[in-house]
């Protein structure tokens, strides 16, 4: 009896190891999928002429960008995409900010630097049709931004990354 119970146990744990395996494969499965959907990045559009209308965000309005809110994860990229024909745009980061407020831009933004999260960063300067290399986010939270040419005219933004 105590060597039929110590078999069973053996195949209950052999069992649960089994379907631990089983989940661990399900695991790299879902990590690949998850990996392969960071690998393609979400565009935001940036237009004046196509998205005038002025949306209320948490930070203040927004003009010219869509989606004027963007939810991704840690590790998704985000490529910003200059619709205007006649246009130069930019997406900087306003770093630190919970509002529009006046961003402290040098020109140093008009070129491409670091990813969406705490540092500093810029899509840098995009001209009509062109778009940004991706951005990476790189850290959850509440991330706001702007075109560094329009931002006088509302054109701004907000991404939220999740973990
Ligand atoms: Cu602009």
């Amino acid at each position: 009896m105590i060597v039929g119970a110590s078999g069973r146990t053996h195949l209950v744990g052999r069992a649960a190891r089994t379907a631990l395996a089983a989940l661990a494969a399900g695991s790299a499965l879902v990590c690949a999928a998850g990996a392969h959907a960071a690998s393609t990045p979400v565009a935001v559009n940036l237009s004046l002429t196509h998205y005038a209308k002025v949306t209320h965000l948490n930070a203040g309005d927004s003009v010219g960008i869509n989606p004027p809110i963007v939810h991704v994860h840690v590790g998704d990229a985000i490529v910003f995409v200059n619709g205007d024909a006649d246009a130069h745009h930019t997406a900087t980061g306003l770093t630190n900010e919970t509002h529009f407020g006046e961003p402290r831009w040098t020109q140093a933004v008009l070129k491409q630097f670091g990813g969406i999260g705490a540092q500093a960063w810029s899509s840098g300067d995009l001209a009509p049709g062109a778009s940004s290399a991706p951005m990476v986010a790189s850290t959850a939270g509440t991330f706001l931004y702007g075109c560094f040419f329009h931002y006088s005219t509302g054109m701004r933004g907000e991404i939220i990354v999740e973990p």
